[in-house]
């Protein structure tokens, strides 16, 4: 490719749309302390995912520390090594034994069939991350987080206006959070959100992202600052208008490869899930070697020497690096489908403006083989 090609280009809203609320701004001189577009945004939100109570945030590693905390959740807790480092690095933060539970292939996300057997006294909290934007088992989820009384923290990051039965998976747990980074289908430059139904924890996470202040004289908790100011939340308002439109793009690319890629032995890649309404946040496919004859790496550097700079989101798994891999739940042998798939997943280019020919062309040499 004469350009570079990356896994992902944000959409930035039109300029001339988001210069009339920077006016306002610099005449009102509100930029942050949950001002008014920050309390627009969350509004606009709920009604726009479907979900009640949403806290807007400077970014998920922080929602996901704060929701921990709002939540006391300590002790251990459930997860997944097949993620972004950050969903586990907050519960490192939090003074939390992360024990990994091991995935299952069908749709990278924990296996729920090996949850119970990781439980022990000290359990407080599931934390699933919806990889991919692919739903987890939501309904078993539940049934075992009621069964063991324990809390369900959805990391969320990728699963932006998915739905399942058209209703919203954010619906599901004691809270979900959300990442409107750069790289993710709705952005807010830097940006998260934590989602919940209940009132009263919607609370303590507002007081806790804002220092612990309930009001000018009172703090309730040793909180930290985590908020979102005015000009990301009015830049998230404009990026509202275009997200259908931009998740609509994303399908279109994701169709196309799917099409071109049907027949290459060796590459698999994800199909839709039953009544899942997906957002298309990345394209994975899983690279095996034997069949393929090439391995996921010698693709990997393939593609980048062709200007295409493909990722192998989620490799190394969390549980190899060097503050998590001593952990008795960091074993090969308990994670033996996380090792598998960190080994061959791929995640292609997918943005809303990515062009046909270039989609083309990836999976050209990728059928071509070089
Ligand atoms: N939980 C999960 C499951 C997550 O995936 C993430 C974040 C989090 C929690 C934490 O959310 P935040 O605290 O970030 O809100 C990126 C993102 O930085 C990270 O947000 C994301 N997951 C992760 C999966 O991907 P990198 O290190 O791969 O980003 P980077 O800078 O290499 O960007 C990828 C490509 O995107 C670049 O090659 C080019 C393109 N790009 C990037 C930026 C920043 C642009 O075109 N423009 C840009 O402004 O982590």
């Amino acid at each position: 490719m004469d350009k570079k090609i990356y896994v992902t280009q944000p959409s930035l809203p039109p300029l001339e749309e988001f210069a009339p609320y920077l006016e306002d701004i610099w005449k009102t001189k509100w930029l942050t302390n949950n001002g008014k577009y920050h309390q627009q945004l969350e509004q606009e939100l709920c009604d726009y995912l479907g979900v009640k109570y949403c806290s807007l945030f400077s970014n998920a590693t922080l929602a996901l520390i704060v929701g921990l905390q709002a939540l006391r959740v300590t002790g251990e807790v459930i997860t997944t090594p097949f993620s972004f480092v950050a969903t586990t690095h907050a519960l490192y933060w939090n003074g939390i034994k992360p024990v990994f539970c091991d995935i299952e292939a069908r749709t990278c996300n924990i296996n729920v069939d090996k949850i119970e057997s990781l439980i022990t006294p000290q359990t407080t909290a599931i934390m699933p991350v919806h990889v991919y934007g692919h739903p987890c088992n939501l309904d078993r989820i539940e049934k075992i987080a009621d069964t063991y009384g324990l809390d369900v923290l959805y990391d969320a990051a990728h699963a932006f206006k998915v739905d399942l039965s058209g209703k919203s998976i954010l619906n599901y747990g004691n809270m979900s959070i959300l990442s409107f980074h750069a790289t993710k289908v709705f952005n807010t430059i830097e940006g998260g959100a934590i989602i919940t139904n209940d009132i009263k924890l919607k609370k303590r996470i507002d007081f806790l992202k804002n220092f612990g202040f309930a009001d000018e004289v009172t703090v309730v908790a040793p909180g930290i600052n985590a908020k979102m100011n005015e000009l990301q939340a009015a830049y998230g308002l404009v990026q509202l208008k275009y997200i259908d439109e931009q998740i609509q793009n994303r399908r279109k690319v994701a169709l196309l490869y799917r099409e071109l890629l049907d027949d290459i032995i060796g590459i698999s890649y994800f199909e839709d899930i039953k009544n899942v309404t997906p957002n298309h946040s990345y394209f994975p496919i899983l690279i095996n070697h034997k069949t393929y004859g090439k391995s996921r790496d010698e693709v990997y550097e393939y593609l980048k020497l062709q200007n295409i700079y493909s990722r192998r989101y989620f490799y190394p798994l969390i549980s190899h690096f060097p503050t998590y891999r001593s952990l008795p739940s960091s074993t090969a042998s308990n994670l033996p489908i996380a090792e598998q798939i960190a080994e061959q997943v791929l995640c292609l280019p997918i943005y809303a403006s990515l062009e046909k020919q270039v989609v083309t062309k990836i999976t050209q040499i990728l059928r071509e083989k070089w």
